[in-house]
């Protein structure tokens, strides 16, 4: 038994081994001579690929059979992560690669690097997206993703004296082995033109046709999407726009070439860059042809598979559950209105009925500047036919509102689709609102205030479709990859259920006793942050002390996320440094990382003082490595995936109110990071779940927030009351950070003082406080391990699995359908 066990594994790595070669030569076109490590990456990342795509077939022939209700996630963003050490790990072949091949002299984790990051999102949301997909099949949901294949995703951030500097990201240049072109599945696309009334031939009524002046095409590119542990694979399916077929055939005749072929690109520009703005509305209309583009494309598709396995639109609803992830595709909701009634010949009501039914919505912020609206006049020269069903569906629902509110003309004013005074816009939340059947906040919180702010008249008028639905992160990538040494420890302790069954973990606790337990536990994370250190060494030069406490704020650069008033701790706690050099401290390394949206000048000036303070802090001697400050560039999914097994102190600390949930917070505490933060997303229920003792809460309430604006909040009594804050503010104002350059942190100085909009001010004396008891906390190691500990075992809440079987159960109505092995 075990020697057939033993010659299996050896058939397993001999074939793996055969199947490398292979592909180095007949997909890279080399051998073992001329092979570099980039080849090797390739190689093994078609037989991968060639597996997965095997797994695929068969899915895709069950869920056909089975006529299976499938989810359609559309998305503008997906942020994946890289693809290989994921389906390595999901096939269960990761060990077994491993072995093949050191067995060949190659390192498997030098191949992994290899890979170009799939930066196809800007933060959370696409994150979220990209944990989702993982859990859709780690639970046999039939789901596919749709979104866009960007040709240049996130800019690449690079830091040059300090200053933030966007670069291209070319993820693409060498080629993509984890996606499938399907140009057999084009789509046309139309844009622009005017709309008229006709008569159809023996038929009474006027019909509505769109004469579009321009056509694109749609090609969708495959990526596969394995499981946990399970034979089934879902799609993501990315759109890349082209030119049309005879893309200006009259420039042709007329023998302008050139012309014709430099006009391809408007076409293909649609695809061409991710938008790097997060939680910030530009109205640029390449941003709505992108948003039209990829929905109108993944209708299509929709509509095709369902007229195969279903033949005819009427049950829609049925088999197809679509989600809008936030208002980005909520487009959606007048597109599927237009092929029904323009295309498919449905009555308005009827139509109407099978949209609303289909579509479910998710918002993912309360921050009004993040709110979609298009203006009227864009809208109509793009999408005139749109803009009509739009004006229709406000009158109809309008009508409707009227008669439940016969005398309020300014909740009328509210709920209109239509924004007027001013510019007239198309407001794309309450379009998505009125749409769907299904509305969805993404953390207890932020749903609360969703129905009491931002969306309380939609609210009101509809109490049954609003629901929460508390995000969540894959246990794969964020503990099992990420963190390996971890991982095995606690399958060793408690077994592996926990990889597909979260709540698992609870039964840590039993060993929080066991000081061997412990000192393991203890000794990992010290492992973890051996090789942070020495990772931040290679990338920026800055040698730290890996027995100093690890405190990380890696998010997007955001006032709201306040990265402000960390560094502001970071300067008095240097004050304290210069002032009382002989004082004890507890060492730190403050470490930050995230991208600012390339126009937020504060957001970017946020980042320069950090860099700027980094420069002082880390060179003056006074400091004697007791203080250590690092920004690391170009934060990212792999960086991120370094930093959480590394981290002590979990930074959360926005103004209360304003994070819609917060993912990374869930990342920390499955890896033991114990959280500084205010009550305000899902650190609300972090906390419930890990326990008031085992979290460091500091701040205001959203309600004291609120109070505290109602009375008029004045930052400079703070100033003047708080000595240690005015010294603070104090050094900055006296140009030490910015040597030659005296005014250049003026506008941060002046947003504290003249309106502090998100509260830094009010806030700063309760974090300098909490962050001295996180550090006498964690001056007693042994009491902070066991808080870590409970970290850890009581954030099964948080598993991304948890967060889909809810949507699945309440608002898809879709059922698991496994695929049998061979
Ligand atoms: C139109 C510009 C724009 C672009 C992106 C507006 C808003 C966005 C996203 C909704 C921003 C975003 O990523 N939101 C984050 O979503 C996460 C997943 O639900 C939450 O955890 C974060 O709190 C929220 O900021």
């Amino acid at each position: 038994e075990s020697a057939g066990v033993a010659l299996d594994a050896e058939a397993q790595v001999s074939q793996i081994q055969q199947a490398l070669v292979n592909n180095l030569y007949w997909v890279q076109g080399k051998d073992e001579q001329f092979a570099n490590a980039h080849d090797y990456y390739t190689a093994l990342a078609h037989s991968v690929r060639n597996q997965l795509l095997q797994k695929r077939i068969r899915t895709a022939k069950t869920y056909a059979q089975e006529r299976a209700k499938t989810v359609y996630y559309m998305s503008a963003e997906f942020l994946m992560g890289r693809q290989l050490g994921n389906g390595l790990i999901n096939l269960g072949l990761y060990d077994t690669m491993r072995h093949a091949l050191a067995d060949c002299g190659l390192d498997l984790d030098e191949l992994l690097e290899r890979e170009a990051e799939p930066g196809l999102g800007n933060g959370g949301l696409g994150r979220l997206a990209a944990c989702f997909m993982d859990s859709l099949t780690t639970l046999n949901l039939p789901a596919v993703g749709y979104g866009i294949r960007y040709e240049f995703g996130i800019f690449t951030q690079l830091i040059r004296q300090g200053h933030q500097v966007e670069a291209p990201d070319k993820w693409l240049s060498y080629g993509n082995p984890w996606e499938i072109a399907r140009p057999d599945y084009r789509v046309e696309i139309k844009f622009g033109g005017h709309t008229e009334v006709y008569k159809k031939d023996g038929d009474d009524d006027y019909q509505v046709r769109w004469i579009p002046a321009q056509t694109v095409i749609g090609i969708p590119h495959d990526v596969p999407v394995p499981g946990y542990g399970t034979e089934n694979v879902n799609l993501l399916r990315l759109w890349k726009a082209e030119a049309g077929e005879a893309f200006d055939l009259d420039a042709f005749n007329a023998g302008d070439y050139f012309g014709a072929v430099a006009n391809k690109m408007i076409s293909e520009n649609i695809t061409k860059v991710l938008y790097p703005n997060d939680e910030t509305r530009q109205g640029k209309e390449l941003r709505l042809q992108q948003q039209y583009f990829f929905v109108a494309c993944s209708l299509q598709d929709i509509i095709r598979l369902h007229l195969r396995d279903h033949g005819s639109l009427e049950n829609l609803a049925e088999f197809a559950a679509i989600q809008l992830n936030d208002t980005h595709p909520a487009i959606g909701v007048a597109e599927l209105m237009r092929l029904l009634i323009d295309e498919y010949n449905f009555e308005w009501a009827a139509a109407w009925q099978i949209t609303q039914r289909t579509f479910g919505y998710t918002n993912h912020t309360l921050m009004p500047e993040a709110l979609e609206k298009w203006s009227v006049d864009l809208f109509g020269k793009l999408l005139p036919r749109h803009l009509e069903i739009i004006y229709e569906i406000n009158h109809r629902f309008l009508a409707q509102v009227k008669l439940r509110y016969p005398n309020d003309p300014d909740r009328l004013e509210r709920l209109s689709l239509i924004e007027e005074g001013g510019e007239r816009r198309v407001r794309m939340a309450n379009l998505a609102c009125v749409g769907s059947h299904a509305i969805n906040g993404v953390a207890a919180l932020h749903t609360e205030l969703l129905k009491q702010e931002v969306l309380q008249d939609f609210y009101e008028l509809w109490p049954d479709k609003f629901s929460n639905k508390t995000n969540g992160i894959t246990p794969r990538r964020w503990l099992l990859q990420c963190n390996p040494r971890l991982a095995q420890l606690i399958s060793e302790t408690i077994g592996d259920s926990w990889i597909t069954n979260l709540d698992d973990l609870k039964q840590l606790e039993a060993h929080l006793d066991n000081e061997v337990f412990r000192h393991a536990w203890q000794a990992i994370k010290q492992e973890n942050k051996w090789s942070l250190a020495r990772y931040i060494h290679d990338t920026v030069g800055i040698k730290v002390n890996p027995d100093s406490m690890f405190d990380v704020q890696i998010k997007r650069i955001h006032e709201y996320k306040r990265q402000l008033m960390n560094v502001l701790h970071v300067i008095t706690l240097y004050n304290r440094m210069v002032q009382n050099p002989g004082d004890h401290v507890v060492p730190r390394t403050v470490i930050f990382g995230g991208k600012a949206a390339p126009g937020y000048a504060m957001a970017k000036l946020v980042v320069k003082l950090v860099n700027a303070v980094a420069d002082v802090v880390n060179n003056d001697p006074i400091v004697a490595g007791r203080l250590k400050v690092v920004f690391l560039p170009n934060y990212n999914v792999s960086q991120a995936q370094r930093l959480f097994p590394a981290s002590d102190l979990s930074e959360q600390i926005s103004t209360a109110g304003m994070e819609a949930s917060g993912t990374g917070n869930m990342k920390f505490a499955l890896n033991g990071a114990l959280t500084i933060g205010t009550l305000d997303g899902a650190n609300v229920e972090i906390r419930e779940e890990v326990g008031a003792d085992n979290f460091f809460l500091f701040g205001l309430t959203t309600e004291q927030v609120a109070a505290c604006k109602a009375v008029g909040h004045n930052p400079w009594c703070y100033y003047d009351t708080n000595p240690e804050l005015k010294r603070t503010l104090d050094v900055i104002a006296s140009g030490l950070f910015s040597p030659g350059e005296p005014d250049l942190f003026l506008p941060i100085l002046d947003s504290l003082l003249v309106d502090d909009p998100y509260m830094v001010m009010a806030d700063f004396a309760a974090y300098v406080q909490c962050q001295e008891h996180v550090s006498r906390t964690y001056e007693d190691r042994d009491r902070w391990v066991r808080m870590a500990i409970l970290n850890t075992a009581r954030i099964g809440k948080f598993s991304a699995d948890r967060t889909i079987a809810d949507y699945a159960r309440e608002i898809w109505k879709v059922k698991a359908v496994p695929v049998a092995g061979e």
